[in-house]
């Protein structure tokens, strides 16, 4: 009986002592596990905190004769070398090297300098004509408005038509857009070379061969916007019995109309709309509306 009871006890309970022993060593890894991963994690944050501080310390240094600015994109202050306003952003990440930012440039042709955001990547330095992230600056502007340029040249904004002109006039220029949908993919398409004419010629396009990953919505598409003049609600040059900048609310180089529109209307995502006069890469994402849009220019090489 003792003995049968005894088994049977133990029979009943043989896993107790052993799940305690099975636990304990688990709990005693885990522990361990802990203890370092929060030492790794605190060794890390003291370096990045550290690396940081002397990114920006070495940034922020100022020079004797140095101007100091501010780049607001990424609302950290920094200063930067002394420079003199520029051809383009190429001249300037020559001067300053690769900090991206606000700098004035002055291309030949301009009468004064004027800002603008300069992109510094890996391939080189960009000079943004035009970027679009939050419609927070109306794209439905003038001819006028479009001539000068307009926005924030830290959002929202569009160099000028003049500008454009100037800047592609140097040297042979290429362009390259920069695309995002609201899923966070990104894609570009570059044409190379890029160029508009001057005002007189109402800033007639030119472009290039295209490459890259969202196809071609500007050449050979329903709509050829190649070779064609600058258009504005108000001043209508493009192919069409109506007006291409009135149903498509931008100023852009419509033929009869666009199957790209970079300058239309900002909708916000899952914004309840027929979605007419948005922003658009038909070769990409069909009419669907984008989230991001950048146009860059460099010369090309
Ligand atoms: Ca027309």
């Amino acid at each position: 009986m003792d003995r049968l009871t005894i088994t049977a006890d133990y029979a009943e309970q043989p896993a107790k002592p052993k799940q305690g022993s099975n636990l304990l060593v688990p709990l005693i890894v885990v522990s361990i596990i802990a203890i370092i991963a929060t030492s790794v994690s605190i060794s890390l944050t003291v370096m990045l905190v550290t690396n940081d501080h002397l990114q920006n310390d070495d940034v922020n240094e100022c020079q004797p004769n140095s101007s100091c600015q501010v780049n607001t994109m990424s609302g950290k202050s920094f200063s930067i070398p002394d420079y003199t306003p520029g051809l383009d952003c190429g001249d300037i990440m020559d001067a300053v090297g690769p900090i991206s930012g606000v700098y004035k440039i002055q291309p030949k042709g301009a009468s004064a300098p004027f800002n603008v955001y300069c992109e510094m990547t890996d391939s080189g330095a960009w000079t943004v004509i035009q970027r679009r992230q939050d419609g927070s600056v109306s794209f439905i502007r003038t001819w006028a408005a479009y001539k000068a340029g307009f926005g924030n040249i830290d959002g929202e904004y569009w160099i000028g038509n003049d500008n454009i002109h100037y800047l592609t006039n140097q040297v042979p220029y290429k362009l390259r857009i920069d695309l995002e949908k609201g899923d966070g993919l990104t894609a570009y398409t570059e044409y190379n070379p890029f160029m508009i004419e001057d005002e007189y010629n109402n800033y007639t396009l030119h472009l290039g061969k295209p490459s890259g990953t969202a196809g071609d919505s500007l050449i050979q598409t329903f709509a050829n916007n190649n070779g064609q003049p600058f258009s504005t609600y108000d001043v209508d040059n493009d192919q069409n019995p109506y007006s291409c900048a009135n149903s498509n609310y931008a100023g852009w180089w419509f033929e009869s109309c666009t199957a790209g529109n970079l300058n239309g209307f900002y909708y916000t995502i899952n914004e309840e709309s027929s979605y007419q006069g948005g922003l658009y890469w038909y070769s990409w994402n069909l009419n669907e509306p984008l989230k991001t849009v950048t146009m860059k220019i460099q010369a090309a090489d």
